[in-house]
């Protein structure tokens, strides 16, 4: 993971477009792009056109697990050590709090703490909107565009519901499963699903008693989990943290450098890119559907409906006919 953070200090020659100082790394231009993204103008469709062949080089960590096991702060603590290695960072909070709930997002935690100032730690938070906790398909692109400007490590934090640990394992290049002491009957609140995505797994807050046991039971499950898919399946560290104190914050970052060791070549990288754009295509495909599909209503879309309804049509054959008539009407 070499560091390509722009130097600053250096005087570049001044690109003009907003592409190029994205490229280049300039903070106000990333801040620009990613509302540009956010509100998805004109000006973010080629944008984000522009920078795809520039993709793939960030290392992205995903960060999930349930509410309070003190995600926020574990990403906090891993920043200052990032920060200490040299690597720039944009860091992505995919929150449903809201001022609503009260909670406190990373965002407000980071702005408050010791990152303030500095340029090479970027954070934007993210509602997430509609997807109940998972990310939205506009978290994927601003990780692009974190990408694109030259960060080196991008950091997304989720809230852990299924949804969102599916998606991170999709994106990310390092996932970080993080829970707390004390599982005990529990357990099955991390079971099967999010250990075989997990990378690396987390028991924060290490200071409370129970650490230990909950740390061997992560293990035993893990075993359990070798036994059954073979030796094939890589190691999964399990780290025992106080993210508070940041006791060992730096074990987990060389958990991370060296995941990306393994996880990064080459071939993995350019497989990689080619399934975010499958990822991006798949998105922009629904949303043109849905949008088509409004706009059609009319007859043979309500005559479709009432024979699904009716029972007269499964829902697969409908979808497939309903394709048929968007296509016909767009191409009218
Ligand atoms: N005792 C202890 N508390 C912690 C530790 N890490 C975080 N917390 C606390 O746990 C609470 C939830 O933390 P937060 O980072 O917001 O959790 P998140 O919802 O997973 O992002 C906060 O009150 C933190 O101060 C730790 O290592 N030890
Ligand atoms: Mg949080």
């Amino acid at each position: 993971m070499a560091n390509r953070s722009p130097k600053h200090g250096v005087d570049p020659p001044r690109p003009d477009t907003l592409l190029q100082r994205l490229l280049a790394g300039e903070t106000i231009a990333l801040a620009k792009s990613i509302t540009a993204v956010e509100n998805d103008t004109d000006q973010a469709a080629a944008l984000l056109a522009g920078i795809q062949p520039h993709l793939g080089r960030a290392l992205v960590l995903g960060f999930t697990g349930p509410p309070g096991v003190g995600k926020s702060t574990l990403v906090n603590a891993l920043i200052v050590e990032l920060r200490r290695r040299q690597r720039s960072v944009g860091v992505i909070a995919v929150d449903p709090s809201s001022p609503l709930t009260g909670g406190a997002i990373l965002g407000d935690r980071i702005r408050m703490g010791e990152h303030t100032g500095d340029p090479g730690v970027f954070v934007r938070s993210l509602a997430a909107r509609g997807h109940l906790g998972g990310l939205s398909p506009t978290a994927a692109r601003v990780m692009d565009v974190m990408d694109a400007a030259g960060r080196d490590v991008v950091v997304v934090e989720t809230v852990g519901t299924g949804q969102s640990e599916v998606e991170i394992a999709e994106i990310a290049d390092v996932r970080v499963v993080v829970c707390a002491p004390g599982l005990g009957d529990d357990v099955q609140a991390i079971k099967a699903g999010i250990l075989e995505i997990a990378d690396i797994l987390v028991v924060n807050k290490a200071d409370l008693p129970l650490a230990a046991r909950t740390v061997s039971q992560l293990q035993g499950m893990l075993s359990l989990r070798t036994a059954a898919h073979g030796t094939g399946a890589a190691a999964v560290p399990v780290l025992s943290i106080t993210a508070t104190s940041g006791l060992g914050i730096p074990a987990l970052a060389d958990a991370v450098e060296a995941h990306a060791g393994v996880a990064l070549t080459g071939h993995e990288r350019a497989a990689r890119a080619l399934r975010r754009v499958r990822r991006l295509l798949a998105d922009a495909t629904a949303q043109r559907v849905r949008r088509l599909l409004h706009e059609a209503g009319g007859d043979t879309v309500d005559d479709l409906c009432t024979r699904v309804q009716r029972g007269e049509l499964g829902i697969d054959a409908a979808a497939a006919r309903l394709l048929q008539i968007l296509q016909s009407e767009n191409g009218n």
